[in-house]
């Protein structure tokens, strides 16, 4: 019987967002109580605390994107952090700060899977696709772009965080919940391949067959992350982000995507991003993340459990 051995990683910054406050999400997280929530299920938690990066300098767009150093600075450090974690047979979660974070996340742990022989396979839980580039975005912000980044489609400084350029194959990102997406983008998407599972096929097919095929093919040897951005669910029950989109999943549609990835077994890193307390209401929407968060690891530590 193995105990899980679960490692939060706090990355309280919002240089990618449009709008200041995702960096008080690791505080907000951890006072809705996701530690304890984690430990509960029998994992070993290992609070890292925060990282720390340049502060937010609000500034416009230099060429594209706005505050590409500063970007490029925390998504470094958390490489460097999901690395160490990785390479200690942790399960990292981390706790954003703004979606642009997923470049240093998910480049780590694609460096990971190639050094292990595992297979990556992403789930990408969005409002937004995140597949914007400096000519198709008009805002400049780097939260709109990290799928396009780690798909080799981006400045270099971010392309290569990893060291292998692309970090990732389309084939390997799977995205659900999308509902606003830009034309150039859509073309862009589709061109490249990327599956998305938006939220018209949702409502046609619904979430249970939705999520079916959104896990086909996840086998043993699968390291199976998830990009969670907290937009993608209805603003009626998750206010607290930047970017708010109507139409989103409920409740129970959300419990179910992470109940039918608990039954994988195969959750292996985590990100919870765009949380921005500012906007939020008692922290509803950091308590609606700690309970899904229940919800992923609840059943899949107890297969872990049984290994
Ligand atoms: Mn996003």
């Amino acid at each position: 019987m193995t105990t899980p051995l679960v490692s939060i990683i706090g990355v309280p910054t919002d240089v990618g967002a449009g709008r200041c406050g995702a960096r008080m999400g690791p505080e907000a997280l951890r006072v809705a109580g996701i530690v304890k929530a984690i430990a509960r299920f029998g994992a070993e938690v290992r609070d890292c605390g925060n990282l720390s990066g340049p502060s937010n300098p609000e500034l416009p767009a230099i060429n594209g994107f706005r505050h590409m150093p500063e970007v490029v600075a925390w998504n470094r450090s958390l490489h460097a952090a999901v690395h160490v974690e990785l390479e200690e047979g942790r399960l990292p979660i981390i706790l954003g700060g703004d979606h642009c974070l997923a470049i240093g996340s998910i480049s780590a742990i694609a460096c990971h899977c190639r050094k292990t022989g595992k297979k990556l396979q992403i789930l990408w839980f969005d409002a937004h696709a995140d597949f914007n580039t400096a000519t198709l975005t008009p805002s400049g912000n780097i939260h709109g772009m990290p799928v396009a980044c780690l798909c080799g489609h981006g400045p270099a400084e971010l392309t290569r965080i990893g060291g292998t350029v692309p970090a990732i194959l389309p084939h390997q990102i799977r995205q659900i919940g999308i509902r606003c997406v830009d034309a150039g983008e859509k073309r862009f998407l589709a061109e490249i391949g990327i599956e998305v599972f938006d939220m018209r096929y949702v409502d046609e097919v619904g979430m249970r067959a939705t999520m079916e095929q959104a896990l086909a093919g996840i086998c043993p040897e699968t390291h199976l992350h998830v990009s969670l951005d907290l937009d993608f669910l209805d603003p009626e029950i998750a206010p607290g982000v930047g970017t708010t989109v109507r139409g989103g999943p409920t409740y129970r549609e959300a419990q179910l995507c992470m109940e039918m990835i608990a039954d994988t077994g195969r959750l292996c890193s985590l990100d919870i991003v765009e949380l921005n307390p500012a906007l939020d209401r008692r922290n509803m929407t950091a308590e609606l993340a700690v309970d899904l968060v229940e919800s992923l690891f609840g059943k899949s530590i107890l297969m872990r459990m049984h290994q």
